[in-house]
């Protein structure tokens, strides 16, 4: 396929002062981010959360493939079915499936197969990667890189709900293969994993965690 090129001219150059101000704003921002298992259900304006799936939908992809597909489910009655039926599998998950070592793990979140926020949170968005597409004849298109893709598009919608003033959790009841059958989405698209987003409930709590320095995560040679 012939590639065409045109220049970049939206990018933006800043002075020294200002890259680093901005940097620094954007970090002390985006540390003030919690996952919130705690949802208010005063409603969102929608949008608000389309110009942060925008932000998600820009995300670079392998090939520009963009395999992602982002389904915001509002409907009540796809929602009690969600919860209903991501409550069978979490209370399968938390009582049989998962080991003794993933349970300790877990401990410190307070976690539980309970997941009223599906049902009462004002946005909930269940996010399918797109494993392979289909080429103008029908045949089937490979993906490159489709996990990668699709969590950076998450991460990007991820701090743009944050930048809102939103309060996100991810969700991944597992396994997740309902989602296909209730959201009626073929079999090309694998569930990724569910964004809740919302305000926190009065009076919401947070586990004290707290993140590994950064000469723990960052290593330079
Ligand atoms: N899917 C379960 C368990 C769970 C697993 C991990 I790893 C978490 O960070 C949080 C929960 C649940 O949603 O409860």
């Amino acid at each position: 396929m012939q590639s065409t090129f045109r220049k970049y001219s939206e990018h933006r150059r800043w002075s020294r002062a200002e890259e680093h101000f901005r940097a620094a704003g954007f970090a002390a921002h985006m540390l003030t981010r919690r996952t919130v298992r705690d949802f208010s259900s005063e409603p969102v304006d929608s949008e608000t959360v389309d110009e942060c799936l925008r932000v998600a939908l820009s995300a670079p992809s392998g090939a520009n493939q963009q395999p992602w597909k982002y389904v915001v489910v509002s409907n009540p009655g796809t929602r009690k079915e969600l919860r209903e039926a991501a409550e069978a599998e979490e209370r399968e998950f938390y009582q049989n499936r998962a080991p003794d070592e993933w349970l300790k793990a877990l401990s410190p979140f307070g976690t539980n197969s309970e997941k009223p926020f599906l049902e009462t949170a004002p946005i909930v968005i269940c996010v399918f990667a797109e494993t392979w597409g289909q080429m103008p004849d029908g045949r089937r298109r490979k993906h490159y890189y489709v996990s990668e893709s699709v969590g950076i598009s998450v991460g990007f919608l991820l701090a743009s709900l944050h930048y809102a003033g939103l309060a996100t959790l991810t969700h991944t009841p597992s396994p997740m293969q309902f989602l296909n059958r209730l959201l009626k989405r073929p079999e090309n698209e694998r569930p990724f994993l569910i964004v809740v987003a919302g305000y926190p409930a009065e009076g919401c709590l947070v586990p004290d965690i707290s993140k590994r320095r950064m000469d723990e995560s960052v290593i330079r040679i």
